[in-house]
């Protein structure tokens, strides 16, 4: 067969513009060569319906190791009793979880998309606010932090069934035991999406969803730095509190109606080069090298919202306990697709953010979200996120002037070409 050119050249074209860019992105991260290696496999030519042992299909008996170990070395990672590793990204972990746990027209309280929630904890254009009936906490206005307390009475008013908790744009870190506690109290299930902190919680740098939550969801290629995709666990099983029985009168445990949420309910055939891919990051994330990596990001994204502060930008909370930040910018009279579009003209990659309380719209926004997982994976320290922040600060100081925004492109080109990232 003819070699797609036209297609290999626009992925030679990406990994061109990934190496010679600044990477800030709070949501992506660069995956090791034997992540990509396990993702471009055979594996990809297989069906697998089911789980393993439990298939529709004959020939998995490989693709059923690769599985099992997956779910057992990202059970030793979280230390989670049980797991499903076959979602195929963070949203259909939530879709799978909701329908597993939800009828239509439910309610679920989540945190409000505009002051840095997701789209699948129940914003109107999604599935999980046409499906379920919404309700909503957010942040306080002073101190940009969400208020445990108020959430218990928010809860108390909308008695929802399912509370959840997790964010794309929070910077700081949760209080799981009193949700839990505010769950119990209005007899509501507590998941927890935790996507962007996930890595941190794998190593027990942040607060620990699983001893908690009944159900925790992830993605698992933000600061766990796997492949695209999800994946679900529990810290307990525990028996289903529907009271929902078998046709042969057993009790079903919750991670087989969970299990029943991935597929048949949400999916079809797991994606088993994912699976085995995912397998590797978990194995990845289990390593003393790890370890580091990850407290490197905290220690980085510390660093560069101190800078940030420095400089006069306000950051939400006034400050980080993770990875990322979110940046109010109309203070410096700009606005999140002005601040998005500069910087991308020097090569340096953040997204426009909706902030707390913004009077703008989603396509333009009042702030900007940076994170420090990817530059930290390239090998950046504390000391060359004061070089960031400058740089970042040289444009949105000047965002008409063509020619001072190419020169810090080309010392961004030049800065991270020593610094490569694929072999
Ligand atoms: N799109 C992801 C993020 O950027 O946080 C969340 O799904």
């Amino acid at each position: 067969m003819q070699q797609d050119h036209i297609i290999f050249d626009l992925i030679k074209k990406e990994r061109t513009r990934q190496e010679s860019g600044l990477e800030l992105i709070a949501s992506e991260n660069f995956v090791s060569q034997q992540v990509l290696d396990a993702m471009g496999t055979v594996l990809t030519n297989k069906y697998a319906e089911g789980l393993p042992g439990k298939r529709y299909y004959g020939g998995c008996e490989v693709v059923d190791e690769i599985e099992t170990l997956a779910i057992d070395r990202i059970r030793e990672l979280f230390g989670a009793e049980w797991a499903n590793v076959q979602p195929h990204s963070g949203a259909q972990a939530n879709a799978a979880v909701m329908l597993a746990l939800l009828k239509p027209g439910d309610k679920i309280l989540g945190f409000d998309l505009s002051h840095g929630g997701h789209l699948t904890h129940g914003s109107p254009v999604n599935f999980s606010g046409k499906l379920y009936q919404p309700a909503f906490y957010g942040v306080d206005k002073n101190t940009g932090r969400i208020d445990w307390d108020e959430v218990g009475r928010i809860a108390a008013r909308e008695k929802p069934k399912l509370i959840i908790c997790g964010a794309s744009a929070y910077s700081r870190d949760w209080n799981y035991k009193q949700l839990r506690e505010i769950a119990d109290t209005n007899q509501a299930l507590l998941m927890a999406d935790i996507a962007h902190p996930a890595g941190f919680i794998a190593r027990k740098i942040l607060e620990d969803p699983l001893k908690y939550c009944h159900v925790v969801t992830t993605t698992t290629h933000k600061t766990l730095r796997g492949p695209r995709g999800g994946l679900i666990m529990m810290g307990k099983d525990f028996e289903n509190p529907f009271g929902l029985k078998t046709p042969k009168g057993k009790i079903r445990m919750m991670s087989s109606l969970l299990d029943s949420g991935v597929f048949p309910g949400t999916q079809g055939g797991p994606l088993e080069h994912v699976i085995a891919a995912k397998a590797v990051a978990f194995q990845e994330a289990l390593s003393d090298d790890f370890l580091k990596y990850i407290r490197q990001v905290q220690k980085n994204a510390r660093k560069m919202a101190e800078q940030f502060m420095k400089k006069g930008y306000k950051i939400i909370s006034d400050g980080t306990d993770n990875h990322l930040m979110l940046i109010d910018l109309r203070s410096r009279d700009l606005n999140g697709k002005q601040a998005e579009d500069a910087l991308i003209r020097a090569d340096i990659t953040i997204n426009k953010n909706m902030v707390p309380f913004d009077d703008k719209s989603p396509f333009v926004t009042s702030g900007m979200r940076l994170g420090t997982a990817a530059v930290t994976t390239r090998g950046l320290l504390e000391d060359d996120m004061i070089k960031i922040v400058e740089l970042i600060d040289q444009v949105l100081s000047n965002i008409d002037r063509e020619g001072l925004i190419l020169d810090v492109k080309k010392e961004v080109n030049d800065w991270m070409s020593q610094y490569p990232l694929f072999k």
